[in-house]
């Protein structure tokens, strides 16, 4: 049986949206001009627009559908549950099955101690979460004077006041007013892009060492925390070099402020282990997870708390005045932990470890060698390729950032390939159940999509490197 109106004409679902819908992150005018693409179905790993076009969905949907599209397990437990109790919150002393269940599974799953979870709704509402508690955590050990904290610039926390603020985006930035007062950013361990001669040992170091510089600016007294994605995602996939989080850890521990590790992205399986404090070795405070906790089918975000930041919580801080009428929803909740089942007796994470991060990795190393790439990198499930004029270089474009990355983009979707552009940077996080047959055919595409953007750039004098404008 077809969802809700999905007979309908694209023309015509496409002027209902232009008039009526106001899409995230999208430039309005241009979008109406050209119409949106209209997704109607999807299976596995792949989505079908309402042209009947096939696309392999490169991007897990926004970096979440781990299991890939259509998984009977899940729809059947939503439904069972919503007959159930579709809805009951969990405020004033009350709970549920799935979330008590739930909580008790992610406690098993972190890393560490990480054995408390606040529920939410997103990543970002999480993210406001940890601001919120962090300042409250200090302030119920007498020390509410630590409330600075510190964020990277080109990190991404999320879309709220809060979480837009912990992150580093200008152009986020330049809209509203942000950041709010009390959080400051310092600079992203990018090497292709900011490393200039440094190899990518001393920048990752040296990038590092700039949180303690920040620290002895500021005062440790009157700083809450820092924040950091293990690998920054919507930034661009950038991996840190191996030499970063050992300082960053070492940085944390000597001084007193709580790490808050943004795994939105990076948690359930996406770097090839459960989470990527596991693949770089760090020991969150708090961890943000959303996306990949119920495969993206309802939406759930947490903050999972380590003992000792709780246990201070517990014992010193009273009401935490703070909760979302869905923190906890029994469906979303049931949805998750059917997720978390599946990964576990599928072995999704072992798969990804052993056999298809390598065979990634190996594949997409190849692209290396077009000649308008100046980098091939990958982490697990993720991965990101630079698009340049001068690819030994490493040279920027000299047209504007984001001009290159656009017109791949496109030439990417109209050969039935969702691959990403963040600026002139192209990437993929596909589903974590994609095979080594669909990585090759992943893998073809981009090639002949780097080859079609490179004539066309070609073609419009486009292959110009920044220090030739
Ligand atoms: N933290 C991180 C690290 C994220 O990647 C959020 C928090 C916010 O989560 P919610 O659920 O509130 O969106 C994210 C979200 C992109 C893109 O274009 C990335 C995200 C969201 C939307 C677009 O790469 N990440």
């Amino acid at each position: 049986m077809l969802a809700p109106d999905n007979h309908l004409p694209t023309a015509e679902l496409q002027a209902m949206d232009a008039a009526h819908h106001i899409h995230p992150f999208t430039d309005r005018a241009a979008m109406t001009k050209r119409g949106a693409r209209v997704i109607t179905r999807a299976d596995g790993i792949y989505l079908w627009d309402s042209e009947g076009n096939k696309l392999l969905d490169g991007m897990a949907g926004l970096w979440c559908v781990g299991l890939g599209y259509g998984r009977r397990e899940l729809i059947d437990v939503a439904a069972r549950q919503m007959a159930q109790l579709p809805f009951y919150n969990t405020f004033f002393q009350t709970t549920h099955p799935p979330a008590a269940l739930l909580s008790a599974k992610l406690a098993q799953l972190a890393p560490g101690a990480l054995n408390h979870v606040f529920f939410a709704g997103s990543g970002s509402e999480a993210n406001d979460t940890n601001l919120r508690m962090v300042r409250h955590y200090w302030a119920s050990l007498g020390k509410p004077e630590k409330s600075v904290i510190i964020g990277r610039k080109n990190g991404y926390h999320g879309s709220t006041v809060a979480a837009a603020s912990l992150g580093g985006m200008g152009p986020m930035h330049a809209q509203g007013g942000l950041p709010i007062p009390g959080i400051v950013h310092i600079d992203q361990p990018y090497w292709y892009g900011e490393g200039g001669d440094s190899s990518p040992e001393e920048f990752g170091l040296a990038r590092a060492r700039l949180l303690e510089s920040e620290i002895e600016r500021i005062g440790e007294d009157k700083i809450a925390a820092f924040i950091a994605e293990p690998v920054q995602g919507a930034g661009g996939v950038i991996i840190p070099p191996d030499s970063y989080w050992p300082e960053i850890s070492r940085i944390c521990k000597e001084r007193e402020i709580l790490l808050i590790v943004d795994e939105v992205i990076t948690g359930f399986g996406r770097t090839g282990n459960w989470f990527g404090s596991d693949t770089f070795d760090i020991t969150p405070d708090i961890m943000t997870i959303a996306k990949g906790m119920s495969s993206g089918y309802l939406p759930i975000g947490a903050s999972l708390i380590a003992d000792h930041v709780a246990d201070v919580l517990q014992d010193k801080g009273g009401e935490f005045y703070h909760g979302y009428t869905y923190s906890g929803h029994p469906t979303t909740c049931a949805v998750a932990l059917e997720t978390l089942r599946i990964m576990q007796d599928e072995r999704v994470v072992e798969r990804v470890a052993t056999e298809t991060a390598p065979y990634l990795a190996q594949r997409w190393a190849t692209l290396a060698d077009h000649p308008l790439i100046g980098e091939a990198r990958s982490c697990g499930m993720m991965a990101a390729i630079e698009l340049s004029p001068e690819p030994k270089a490493r040279a920027p474009f000299a047209a504007k950032t984001g001009t290159a990355g656009f017109i791949c983009r496109e030439i990417c979707f109209a050969n039935g390939l969702i691959m990403r552009s963040v600026g002139d940077t192209m990437i993929i996080a596909p589903p974590l159940v994609i095979t080594k047959t669909e990585i090759d055919e992943m893998i073809v595409l981009a090639a002949k999509c780097l080859d079609q953007t490179h004539k066309a750039l070609r073609k419009d004098g486009l292959l110009v490197p920044a220090s030739e404008a």
